[in-house]
């Protein structure tokens, strides 16, 4: 019962393709074969794309696109009732008359236009026909709409009677709005159609309709068939894919046929023979694919009812005639057989929904890459979205296509001379003095004034004529007057010498200044010589000015140093590294646990 279904729907087929070399025939369909048809549906691999999953040209099926479409006749038989005659060859090859009645209302007497596309079934065969008594120049126009845009390889018509003398097909890529003529079909192609009979195509006009001469024609007695085929004869047909010329003069969404004369030869004159003056066809088929300009395999109605394309390539639209959304980094092109040219995404880093596409960056990308995002959201910029707005900087631990990839500024409003920041490092301009980031904070050598204008001002000059404060020698003052007056075990142990002395007097040698101290007691010596009673204690001038040792006169201090020899070979030295602690009794006790610990060892590790 398969096989048999099969075989009849292939029938039908037979006749739209018969003349292109697609021939199918019955015998070879058995059922086993239907069977596998089965199969392959099942998991249908996506014709759009191949195993590794990339695009490749795709098209839909060859279809008859007239199949069970509706086509308009500006003039059917049947209402009212009419009488309409065809001249018959009897057994002994005796031509006669038979007449019929052609009745709207009666079923088996009715032949409406939609016999024109129903099933072409040769067992039988179902003709519309137009009402009897049409005399030139009395035209009878057939028109169907197709309801899409699709390609079209070939129009047959099947004529139930004898083939008109004089008829044009024509086509609309629009709807029905504006009409260009397909092909003209007459014994007198100058006179009806103004064309030459011997009309030629090349490169030059090849969506030029021609006419063809059917002078002497005779027809079969059950019927002719006109057969026009969409690319013969034109030069470009072997080169189809790229040729735009005549994939536009293959494409359509409506085709009209003009019947404008009858053929009359051999009809005898009189009233009584214009009972045979109507034109009556069995099929109307029209063989070609939908037009998906290779982007989609098939064609179903959308949403809104309409026949479209079932878009892949990410394009869009009924016949995939541009890119969808978002996918504008390159122009739309159709698919070829080596170059499936689909869509391509815009790269906006996450950050834009919209963009559009820019010849001139295509241009200048070597044809890459156009796409400009639109609306960059997230404080982004540019035309992927790609780098931080103005007054915002680029986090460089997050990817830039983070939601937070891109911080604000935050300059200090009394500290930064703007709210804009360095795009890649958050750096904002600063004010004189000014450092950080953000500009919250003075520089070295500068204090915090209560001007907004001058937030920070320079330090006052050193006492030292010769050593301005900004002499780098100082600028570990800070650092160095904290270590300077902290004492830890640590350090008790790494120092040379430990003592409590009051300083007596003070005296400017060169770059030296000498101290007589008066020492009370010593805690820890190395190798030095030192003993309770008057010492000399060298310090370096500049390091005074740098308060590190700070050392005054008349002052009691508790002093811990390294054994480093001065020039002069006499005395001790203080340097950066000594420790210079205002005595307070309360040491005592501190010292003498520093001393046990050293003693038992504790201080070598
Ligand atoms: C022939 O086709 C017509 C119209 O489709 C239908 O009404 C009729 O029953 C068919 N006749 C046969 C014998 O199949
Ligand atoms: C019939 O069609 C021809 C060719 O298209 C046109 O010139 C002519 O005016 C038409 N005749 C009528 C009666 O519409
Ligand atoms: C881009 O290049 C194409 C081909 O090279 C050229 O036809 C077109 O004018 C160029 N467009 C722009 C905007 O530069
Ligand atoms: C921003 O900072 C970077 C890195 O420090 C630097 O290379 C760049 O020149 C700065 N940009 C501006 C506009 O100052
Ligand atoms: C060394 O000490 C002597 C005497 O105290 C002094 O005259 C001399 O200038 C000192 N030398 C240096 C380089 O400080
Ligand atoms: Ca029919």
């Amino acid at each position: 019962m398969a096989g048999f279904l099969l075989c009849f729907l292939r029938n039908v087929n037979i006749f739209a393709v018969f003349f292109l070399v697609r021939l199918t025939v019955c015998t070879a369909a058995d059922s086993g074969e239907y069977l596998k048809m089965f199969e392959a549906q099942r998991t249908p691999p996506d014709p759009c794309y191949n195993e590794l999953e990339e695009p490749t040209r795709c098209i839909p099926d060859f279809v008859n696109a007239a199949f069970g479409k509706s086509v308009v006749a500006s003039s059917t038989c049947g209402n009212p009732p009419s009488r309409y005659c065809k001249s018959v060859t009897d057994k002994d090859g005796k031509g006669t008359r038979e007449c019929y009645i052609c009745d709207s209302n009666h079923p088996k007497r009715m032949h409406p236009s939609k016999y024109l596309t129903d099933l072409n079934n040769p067992n039988n065969v179902t003709c519309w026909i137009s009402e009897p008594f049409v005399q030139y120049p009395q035209n009878v126009t057939l028109t169907l709409s197709l309801g899409k845009k699709y390609e079209l390889t070939y129009i047959s018509l099947q004529f139930c009677s004898a083939r008109p003398d004089s008829m044009a097909i024509y086509k609309s890529m629009d709807y029905g709005k504006s009409w260009v003529p397909f092909q003209f079909y007459s014994s007198a192609c100058k006179n009806m159609y103004g064309k030459s009979p011997r009309g030629v195509i090349t490169k030059a006009n090849e969506q030029e309709a021609i006419c063809k001469d059917v002078h002497g024609n005779i027809d079969p007695p059950s019927g002719a068939r006109v057969a026009f085929s969409t690319l013969e004869g034109r030069p470009s047909g072997y080169n189809f894919d790229s040729s735009p010329v005549l994939q536009d003069w293959v494409t359509a969404t409506d085709v009209k046929v003009v019947f404008n004369r009858l053929n009359t030869i051999g009809e005898e004159a009189a009233e009584k023979a214009k009972e045979s003056y109507f034109y009556a066809l069995s099929d109307f088929a029209v063989g070609g694919r939908c037009r998906c300009n290779g982007h989609a395999s098939k064609c179903s109605l959308n949403r809104e009812g309409s026949l479209a394309c079932e878009c892949k390539h990410n394009t869009a639209g009924l016949d995939c005639e541009r890119c969808k959304p978002f996918h504008y980094d390159r122009p739309w092109a159709r698919a070829t057989d080596r170059e499936a040219n689909e869509c391509v995404a815009c790269n906006c880093n996450l950050h834009a929904r919209q963009c559009r596409f820019n010849m001139e960056l295509y241009n200048l990308s070597g044809r890459k890459s156009g796409g400009v995002c639109l609306n960059c959201r997230h404080n982004t910029a540019g035309r992927n979205c790609h780098y931080c707005k103005e007054g915002f900087y680029r986090d460089l631990s997050l990817p830039i296509t983070h939601r937070r990839a891109c911080q604000a500024c935050d300059c200090h409003p009394v500290g930064a001379l703007g709210k804009t920041c360095n795009q890649t490092n958050g750096q904002c301009p600063c004010k004189d003095g000014v450092t950080g980031l953000t500009c919250n904070r003075c520089a070295k050598g500068y204090t915090q004034s209560r001007s907004t204008i001058a937030p920070c001002i320079k330090n006052p000059t050193s006492p030292n004529p010769e050593k301005p404060t900004t002499d780098p020698v100082c600028e570990n003052q800070k650092k160095c007057r904290a270590a300077s007056r902290k004492v830890n075990i640590n350090k008790y142990c790494r120092r040379s010498f430990a003592i409590q002395a009051q300083v007596l007097s003070r005296e400017s040698m060169n770059e030296w200044v000498k101290f007589t101290v008066n020492i009370a007691s010593v805690y820890k010596r190395d190798k030095i010589k030192i003993r309770r009673g008057e010492h000399i204690l060298w310090v370096l001038q500049k390091d005074l000015v740098c308060k590190c040792p700070k050392v005054r006169l008349g002052r009691r201090y508790l002093l811990l140093g390294y054994d480093t020899k001065n020039s002069n070979g006499s005395g001790i030295t203080l340097d950066r590294r000594s420790i210079v602690i205002q005595w307070k009794d309360e040491w005592q006790r501190r010292i003498r646990k520093y001393q046990r610990h050293e003693r038992k060892g504790k201080c070598k590790k």
